[in-house]
């Protein structure tokens, strides 16, 4: 019954901005676009996270983690390039399955976007905490973190988020040069990092490899799918590269293949310098993250995985007090970038689906003086704030995860629905032997989604498992559809004016470049 109003695709192509850019990126550009984008909160910050859960294994867990996203990313590149329109996974629903999953796509790219900002906003925080108890000025300790962290409310991170939203509202947008400093940024501090910390390195160290056996690589893995988040920037860039067929895989490829082995590099050089070791609980298990019982056992300990700044962390711990500042450093003015991206995505999913009907229009209005969607962007970002506030990294980037694999999962689904059903429709950039890459990515997102081990709290219920958060959050999403959206739809019967009006609206500035995510 989800298999209504599927929107044309020539439909979709007509009424997407007629812009025609030019050919210009070439594999190293989308190779660096796709790095620029990817390394975040979560190398800097979810490694202690995933050691948590797996161990000195958790190397295992970042290869796990980067076969499914090249999977995904495969399928992901072939509707990119043929539908290269702003609303990603989210508008290609809507032309492949109809509105209904269409609407549940969108509603799970809220997960992926915005609660992201979220995690990378907890991340910054973690590091923003460490200098400043570096530089002697600490602020109190219920300040450092949110509730289910030991703190009370994590300050910093509700400010780096309200700081980015009013940036967006001003119209700030990536500039390449800007990002191309970041990615320099990033890079060079993850090569310091190997350089001091890899010939520390004991065997020793490794031993236990994994304390939490197979479950518990799986479950890091499924966390630490969040540090390769983001390459599908290099797909939405499709439109903008010469000779896609060649350049799109290679970029792709390029990006999430430096990234593993810079993730491999570090999750070595971390577990094997100062051990990555899991607190255990009396069961002699790793102890969950984001529970009460780990906030416990990590007061006072100096462990790599009680860190909410590790990679800074280990090269102090290693004597190297000064090189870690300078990690901190570099996550601090690194990480903001990322959280622009996300909330910058998310502002666009809102906006393509108030221009469908599916939210009130009003949302989507643009600030006379700044041309930004100051209203959605204002009220994202706000809600952003209070959870980053409140809520763990951990539980953040699980959330965020449990959307985006279902949404990278039904991309593949759409990939072999349009194979069948338009054949001959161009694609500059075809998923190679899609009948086995797709299926694959289907169940590799399926696994990890499986595999998800986080819990979160939910007002009357306790905590949940992610999955059934995930569940709860889709009921929610068809609930608001049917009240609001099923009717409003701008291609429900009696709306076809609405839908013609909005098509002759002109597309907002912000809708120019590449799209940031999926
Ligand atoms: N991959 C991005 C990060 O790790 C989202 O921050």
């Amino acid at each position: 019954m989800l298999f209504w109003r599927v929107k044309p695709l020539d439909k979709i192509l007509e009424t997407a901005s007629k812009k025609s850019l030019t050919r210009q990126l070439g594999a190293f550009q989308l190779t660096m676009l796709g790095i620029g984008a990817i390394i975040g909160t979560g190398i800097f910050v979810l490694t202690a996270e995933a050691a948590q859960k797996s161990g000195p294994g958790m190397m295992i867990a970042f290869v796990i983690a980067a076969v499914v996203c090249a999977l995904a990313a495969l399928a992901y590149a072939e509707l990119a390039s043929m539908i290269p329109v702003s609303g990603s996974a989210y508008t290609y629903t809507y032309g492949v399955l109809g509105e209904g999953l269409a609407w549940v796509v969108g509603w799970a790219l809220v997960l992926e976007y915005a609660v992201a900002a979220g995690a990378v906003s907890v991340g910054w925080s973690g590091y923003m905490n460490g200098l400043l108890i570096s530089a002697g000025i600490p602020l109190p300790e219920m300040l450092r973190s949110g509730p289910y962290d030991g703190g009370s409310f994590n300050l910093l991170a509700f400010l780096i988020a309200l700081v980015v939203t009013v940036l967006l509202v001003l119209g700030t947008s990536k500039s390449a040069k800007v990002n191309s400093i970041l990615v320099a940024i990033k890079v060079l501090a993850l090569v310091m990092f190997i350089a001091v910390a890899m010939p520390a390195a004991q065997d020793a160290n490794f031993a236990p490899f994994l304390p939490g056996g197979y479950p518990g690589v799986y479950a890091a893995a499924a966390s630490i799918f969040f540090a390769y988040v983001g390459f599908d920037a290099v797909s939405t860039a499709a439109e903008e590269t010469k000779n896609p067929q060649r350049n799109i895989p290679i970029g792709l490829i390029g990006s999430l293949g430096v990234c593993t082995i810079f993730y491999l590099l570090v999750g070595y050089a971390a577990a094997g310098s100062v051990g990555a070791q899991p607190m255990l609980g009396a069961d002699g298990m790793p102890l969950p993250t984001g529970s009460p019982e780990l906030a416990a056992a990590c007061a006072n300990s100096a462990a790599l995985v009680c860190s909410s700044e590790p990679l800074a962390h280990v090269l102090r711990l290693l004597g190297f007090a000064s090189l870690g500042n300078l990690i901190g450093i570099a996550a601090a003015l690194a990480l903001p970038s990322v959280i622009l991206m996300m909330l910058f995505g998310q502002t666009r999913i809102f906006f393509t689906m108030a221009r469908d009907g599916l939210l009130p229009e009003k949302l989507s209005g643009i600030h006379p003086r700044f041309h930004t969607p100051h209203v959605i962007t204002i009220i994202t970002g706000f809600a952003v704030s209070l959870f980053a506030g409140l809520f763990p990294v951990g539980i953040l980037a699980d959330i965020s995860n449990s959307g985006t694999l279902f949404a990278f999962a039904l991309v593949a689904v759409a990939v072999l629905i349009l194979r069948r059903t338009q054949p001959n429709r161009p694609r500059p950039f075809k998923t190679p032997l899609p009948w086995i890459v797709c299926p694959l990515a289907i169940a590799g997102c399926l696994f990890l989604f499986y595999s998800l081990s986080g819990h979160v709290p939910v007002a009357g219920m306790g905590p949940v498992r992610t999955q059934v958060f995930f569940l709860l959050w889709a009921v929610l999403g068809l609930v608001i559809y049917f009240l609001y959206g099923y009717r409003k739809s701008h291609m429900a019967p009696g709306n076809a004016a609405k839908q013609a009006a909005a098509e002759l609206e002109p597309v907002p500035a912000f809708h120019e470049g590449p799209e940031p995510g999926p």
